[in-house]
């Protein structure tokens, strides 16, 4: 297990589409079980693969609550195949723009079919927090941020504040590495 740097905004590995994993191997479950420490670390409730660099559609998400065990979801090629009619609004926050949120507007309820850490193809139906983060998770694998589902002016005023702290603060070589 390893404790990945997550990327923030600005950068250009966070506006690109990634790619389709083929194969689940040991690199892949490695992968996964380090965004899942980055994760929880951080702490978020979801991770991307393109957060910590790997520009690869695996995504991790556990939205279980302090007071309960663990609920780790490992999703690779994670594809939404139903989304509902009814739309909820979340005030979500991303662990690559740091420190700012917005109400952000999503179907309530979804499908979403993916591949377990084994390679073996699943689905699950969510809704609530689940639905949100999933969905977010999703959009990062499509170089798609929140703030790309608010008004631009919104999206703006977020953005060129991260810059300004980018300026105040530059990232790490490390980070810079992915
Ligand atoms: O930790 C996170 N919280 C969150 C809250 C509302 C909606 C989405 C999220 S995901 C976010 C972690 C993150 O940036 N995942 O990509
Ligand atoms: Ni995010």
């Amino acid at each position: 297990m390893a404790l990945l740097p997550i990327i923030t905004a600005p950068d250009p590995r966070l506006k690109q589409a990634c790619a389709t994993v083929e194969q689940v191997d040991d690199e892949m479950r490695q992968l996964l079980n380090d965004m899942l420490e980055t994760m929880y670390e951080a702490p978020g409730i979801g991770l991307a693969a393109p957060q910590v660099g790997a520009l690869k559609r695996a995504i991790v998400v556990d939205v279980s609550n302090e007071d309960e065990e663990n609920a780790p979801l490992r999703m690779v090629n994670p594809e939404l195949t139903w989304v509902s009619d009814h739309d909820a609004s979340y005030d979500e926050g991303c662990l690559s723009l740091p420190e700012h949120y917005a109400e952000v507007v999503r179907p309530a309820e979804i499908k979403v079919s993916y591949l377990d850490e084994m390679g073996k193809a699943q689905e699950l139906e969510a809704e609530g927090l689940l639905a949100t983060c999933i969905q977010h998770e999703i959009d990062h694998l499509d170089g798609i941020l929140f703030v790309d589902h608010i008004s631009a002016l919104k999206r703006n005023m977020i953005l060129r504040k991260l810059l300004k702290a980018r300026k105040a603060n530059p990232p790490s070589e490390l980070e810079k590495a992915g």
